[in-house]
């Protein structure tokens, strides 16, 4: 992100990159209000059976929160092409308009106003808002196709294989972990492309959670210890495999990826985007390569790691991880929002 105006050249480089770092810092709490305010327009949709609604809802108010945000952003992950999406689509400027003769700084984005918009419409757990953001050209324009992935805490950096058996990979968690394969719980995303690979979990005999949606919110869940899951296995989307990586910058979690291509027009789309090996395995920081990454996500329904919102006639109240990788900052956000008078209950502590 661009630095900020220097004094005097000698100092140039320390105060440009404090400069930066208070940047990111600064903008780092208004991405938590977008994400916030996303979260609050889907929660309130929370089991209506309407998931075209949960996610409406959550576009309309992330792309209105961000008119308030001082940067010149750049969509690189969003609702979808121009023509199939009409906010938050890829090439989509947001940010508010700076005045005469400000520029603000060039920032990519990558969101996901409501992931998990069946989860909301039926009001099962672990719907979030989220969003990440860098630097022009941090986040890897992925395809809006499948990812295979799999993601552990920073505990197993450089302890899994892509190309090895679950089996193996089991065991590395496992050790890494100091514990057995027994006491380790896997998510993987309930789907029959799946079949094999459950099998092949539940033999090693590590405990499975088969998640409906969001392999997005159980990644994150994954690298924070004590959130109840070792890993994340599967094929989940590749968009959302971006953003998991913008996380894993922040909270030096393991995740190797692989794009899925199914077919040779897709093959063709990512040589035209600029992948040249389609059969390349990613890691983190290959997939958010940013010098600096801000990620913002908010619950939406209660989660592993985050709560949902919770309204009581007078406001509402969002719990949201806010996390920058420089200064390296993991931040839990618990925000009473007290939008009418406060009654006589006035401030819950928790
Ligand atoms: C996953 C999941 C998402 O898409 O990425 C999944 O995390 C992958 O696609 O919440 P399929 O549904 O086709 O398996 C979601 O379920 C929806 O975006």
């Amino acid at each position: 992100m661009a630095g900020q105006a220097t004094k005097s050249p000698h100092n140039k480089s320390r105060n440009s990159a404090n400069g930066e770092q208070h940047i990111a810092e600064h903008l780092a709490f208004e991405m938590a209000r977008v994400v916030e305010e996303a979260a609050v327009a889907s929660a309130r949709t929370m089991g209506q059976g309407d998931s075209p609604g949960s996610d409406h809802a959550a576009v309309q108010a992330m792309r209105r929160a961000f008119e308030h945000v001082p940067i010149a952003g750049n969509i690189v992950i969003g609702e979808g092409e121009r023509d199939e999406a009409p906010m938050l689509y890829i090439g989509e400027r947001v940010g508010a308009t700076p005045p005469p003769g400000l520029e603000y700084p060039a920032v990519d984005i990558a969101v996901d106003p409501l992931e998990g918009t069946n989860l909301c419409a039926t009001g099962a757990a672990n719907s979030i808002a989220v969003l990440a953001a860098s630097e022009a050209g941090g986040l890897l324009h992925a395809p809006d196709c499948y990812m295979e992935k799999i993601i552990a805490g920073p505990g197993c950096q450089g302890a899994l294989d892509l190309d090895a058996p679950p089996e193996d990979n089991l065991k590395a968690i496992a050790k890494r972990l100091d514990r057995d394969v027994e006491d380790l719980v896997v998510m993987v995303l309930d789907r029959p492309r799946h079949k094999d690979l459950i099998a092949r979990i539940r033999k090693a005999g590590a405990r499975i959670r088969l998640i409906s949606d969001g392999d997005l919110s159980a990644g994150i869940a994954a690298a924070v210890s004590g959130a109840g899951v070792h890993a994340v296995m599967g094929i989940g989307g590749a968009p959302e495999g971006v953003i998991t990586a913008a996380a894993m910058r922040c909270l030096h979690g393991e995740m190797l990826g692989r794009l899925v291509v199914s077919n040779k027009e897709m093959e063709k789309r990512m040589q035209k985007m600029g992948i040249s090996d389609p059969r390349k395995i990613y890691r983190a920081q290959d997939l958010a390569p940013g010098k600096t990454i801000i990620f913002a996500a908010c619950g939406v329904t209660p989660g592993n790691l985050l709560q949902g919102v919770r309204f009581f006639g007078t406001g509402h109240r969002t719990h949201s991880l806010v996390m920058t990788s420089h200064p390296n900052t993991v931040s839990f956000r618990d925000t009473v929002h007290l939008t009418g008078k406060p009654d006589r209950r006035g401030v819950r502590l928790f």
